[in-house]
């Protein structure tokens, strides 16, 4: 018996898509708030037609697997459906596992991956208007009370510049502070609901210059402890902590190859804290109640975005309201007025480590 493979792409396109769960992977792994389902198709390989029994088990959840029988022809072509209820799982934590098919003499056996969440939510977006709105989906883990922070604002732009660093190891050259790195410190407290460094291509004197200078970033705890790392083959590098705890931050920089042996760059920062540009960022929609499982769409506004800037919004969502309320995610939605928001979606998203 086999997994077959997931249907053409085309196809899903016209009947309207499908949840990355119901790819018809042989695993099966995703992020549990409060149940998951997975459908999946199998066909029989054998040489004759065959009765398979399932058995499923994973650490902290119950599964459950209809039909628990499949009984196929040679070649027959089975469908079955795996339902995932949390129990006892703690929250974060991956839980591994399998599913098996078993017809007493064959075992097809599939790896399964959990892990119990309290939110999903978009980690990112990315808007190009001075005004607009955009809304996004957002699923509870937990019951009971919730509560958004929102903040937004413009980046702090820090002009410096980074020679050339010497071993071509950049990340233990941040964590000595040696030559060719330069860092920057960011207190964050309480209030604090994301923090979000970068460099751009545009905003360095290779580019400038007609060339290219490839800085590096390394974003590290006051315990220089690695909290995040952008280290792709341009400048355009970036380095966002969603709900950080309080600390300082710091963002280190790289000249990994600057032309001309030197590079003068802006460093763009943003650290959010609750309250922040209330006149310009504004998130509306979410419940004051979770349920498990339950979803909501959220719907974030931005106004009056300056002309050639780069603001950061973000809401970030709570268990809980008001003192004692605990963060369990956050959406940072970048707005860039800069006109060159491709470079750094880019930068970000399809991030390639350099053969060192
Ligand atoms: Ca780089």
């Amino acid at each position: 018996m086999g997994a077959l493979p997931p249907d053409d792409p085309s196809c899903q396109a016209l009947h309207g898509g499908m949840v990355p769960t119901d790819l018809n992977l042989a695993s099966l792994a995703g992020d549990v708030m409060g149940a998951l389902t997975f459908h999946r198709v199998v066909r029989n390989v054998g040489l004759a037609p065959a009765t398979y029994t399932v058995a499923a088990a994973v650490p902290g959840f119950d599964i459950a697997v209809t039909p628990s029988t499949l009984v196929l022809d040679k070649g027959g072509i089975g469908h079955y459906t795996v339902t995932v209820n949390l129990n006892g799982a703690a929250v974060d934590a991956w839980n591994e596992g399998a599913l098996t098919w078993s017809d007493g003499t064959h075992v097809v056996r599939s790896p399964m991956a959990l892990r119990y969440r309290l939110l999903a939510t978009p980690p990112a977006l990315w808007e190009t208007t001075p005004d607009g709105n955009e809304a996004f989906i957002v699923q509870y883990g937990f019951d009971g009370a919730t509560s958004v922070r929102q903040g937004g604002k413009n980046a702090t732009r820090t002009r410096s510049s980074v020679a050339k660093e010497p071993t071509g190891d950049g990340l233990a050259a941040c964590q000595a502070q040696g030559a060719g790195t330069v860092s920057f410190t960011f207190p964050v407290t309480s209030s604090t609901l994301a923090a979000r460094f970068a460099t751009y291509d545009a905003d360095t004197s290779g580019f400038k210059n007609g060339g290219t200078d490839d800085l590096d970033m390394y974003v590290f705890d006051s315990a220089n402890n690695l909290m995040g790392s952008s280290a792709g083959s341009t400048a355009d590098e970036m380095v966002s902590l969603p709900s950080p705890k309080p600390d300082t931050y710091r963002a280190c920089v790289v000249g990994f190859a600057p032309l001309g042996g030197e590079s003068h760059f802006t460093l763009s920062s943003w650290v959010v804290d609750a309250g922040e540009g209330a006149s310009q960022f504004r998130v509306s929609g979410a419940p004051d109640q979770a349920q498990m499982g339950g979803h909501a769409k959220v719907h974030a506004k931005w106004h009056d975005i300056a002309a050639d800037t780069r603001f950061m919004g973000v809401a970030q969502f709570m268990q809980g309201s008001g003192d004692g309320a605990m963060p369990v995610g956050a959406t940072l939605v970048g707005i860039d007025t800069t006109g060159t928001m491709g470079l750094s979606v880019a930068g970000a998203s399809h991030k390639r480590l350099k053969a060192r």
